[in-house]
């Protein structure tokens, strides 16, 4: 039992030191601040308060009512709107409360299709399926990497789906739901986000505004953009109470019994620090990416939307089948430790074996690179892939770019060390 102990702690250091030395470039993917961390090995870990603030099914919930009123405060402040619930533990399960609250089975709900972006939430085999919704995919601009408006709204007139759902994990630009709006009101349906990839950036004022564009309820992971601890949120701006009551019913107890207190606490310290510091924290991610996008267009790499300047977000879409396809480049560039996925592309049949990788630069952009050093990521890049560096020198120069870069920024207590989770918990590391 005890080897089986130091065997899983030594493999969490050895994860944690590989990542130190790593380049990170997981779109979806960020650090989490000193102050957000120690809450989540803190005692509301223990414990259990299902319900409201106020109205628990537990007792000795008194800290954890004042710290969840917080949490929605903060929430309610940061994205201007009347409602919030902190209490879905993921993005998926935010977006099962959604479809718990809004849909049935049988009913058409708009979304993208996978290889144009959207999340697996919108497969048959994902929360689509467990709802059995059937979905109703939009049109879609391959060029503009965005919907095609005018198609877009004449599917929307013809199969009429009552709730339409707007959000993508392969999100290079804002999606046109202001000019689909009247098309929505037209046909009464529901205006939905997902805002998961985004939600820092909305937050910093960055990317798009939903709340006030027409999405009547917006759901969202907590941990990409928006660097806080691995959990979910549901917003709305509505004045209508049996929305803002089918959603919070759906939150529990329909799709969560516990809300993961821990990460509730870490939540409201992540967004207290996105207050302070999450619009120059977006401005950087944004323009990180945007300086990546042009340096590997620059050098041969097939960066898509190149007139759109490739990305008005955190993300990036690289199509690699010159240099051998999503899945064996993800590999080449993890194993020098460049750490990106393999990403489906407009026109992908195979998940497991698309032409694109997707790019992100939340997490470098946290420890402090800016775009001189997203040049030198490109350069090490296109030694690795087009001129034939071998994997020990490229690996030695991707340690040496990281090495400068491992002090956290944009938060309180910034300039603790980022991977070295081990030093807060105080006895020895394994
Ligand atoms: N799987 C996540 C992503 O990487 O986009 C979203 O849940």
């Amino acid at each position: 039992m005890a080897a089986a102990v130091e065997r899983v702690r030594a493999a969490t250091r050895r994860h944690s030191e590989r990542f130190e030395r790593a380049i990170p470039l997981i779109a979806s993917e960020n650090l989490l601040s000193p102050y957000a961390k120690e809450l989540l090995i803190s005692d509301l870990h223990s414990r259990y308060a299902e319900g409201l603030p106020g109205e628990r099914y537990y007792e000795g919930n008194e800290e954890v009512d004042l710290i969840e009123r917080e949490c929605l405060e903060l929430a309610r402040a940061l994205f201007r709107c009347r409602f919030a619930d902190v209490r879905p533990i993921s993005g998926t399960v935010a977006n099962l409360a959604v479809l718990k609250a809004l849909a049935e089975a049988g009913m058409p709900v708009g979304t993208a299709r996978l290889a144009n972006g959207a999340h697996i939430s919108s497969a048959g085999f994902g929360a689509f399926g467990l709802r059995s919704v059937r979905p109703v995919y939009y049109a879609w601009d391959e060029e503009r990497m965005t919907l095609d408006v005018p198609a877009t709204r004449r599917i929307l007139k013809e199969q009429r789906p009552p709730l339409c759902l707007f959000g993508l994990s392969l999100f290079l630009f804002p999606l046109p739901i202001a000019e689909l709006r009247d098309t929505l009101e037209e046909i009464g349906a529901v205006g939905w986000y997902d805002a998961a990839h985004v939600l820092g950036l909305i937050a910093g004022g960055l990317f798009q505004d939903p709340l006030r564009e027409g999405c009547a309820v917006l759901s969202a992971s907590t941990h990409k953009t928006l660097p806080g601890p691995q959990h979910g949120i549901l917003l709305s701006d509505s004045d209508r109470p049996e929305l803002v009551g089918k959603l919070q019913g759906a939150a529990f107890p329909g799709v969560t019994s516990n809300h993961h207190l821990h990460a509730m606490a870490a939540l409201a310290v992540s967004l207290a620090e996105h207050r302070a510091f999450g619009h120059d924290y977006a401005r950087a991610v944004v323009a990180n990416a945007r300086a990546l996008g042009q340096a590997l267009y620059e050098r041969g790499f097939d960066v898509l939307a190149p007139d759109l300047g490739f990305t008005a977000s955190h993300t990036l879409a690289v199509r690699v089948t010159r240099e051998g396809g999503g899945e064996a480049v993800a590999r080449r560039l993890a194993e020098v430790g460049i750490v990106s996925n393999k990403n489906l592309l407009p026109g992908d049949t195979s998940p497991k074996h698309p032409q694109g990788i997707r790019l992100g630069t939340p997490e470098v952009t946290r420890l402090g690179m800016g775009p001189k050093e997203m040049v030198r990521i490109a350069e090490i890049m296109d030694l690795l892939l087009h001129r034939e560096g071998t994997a020990d020198r490229v690996r030695a120069d991707a340690e040496a770019l990281k090495r400068g870069f491992t002090t956290l920024r944009y938060c309180f207590a910034a300039g603790e060390a980022a991977y070295r989770y081990y030093d807060l918990v105080g006895h020895p590391p394994p």
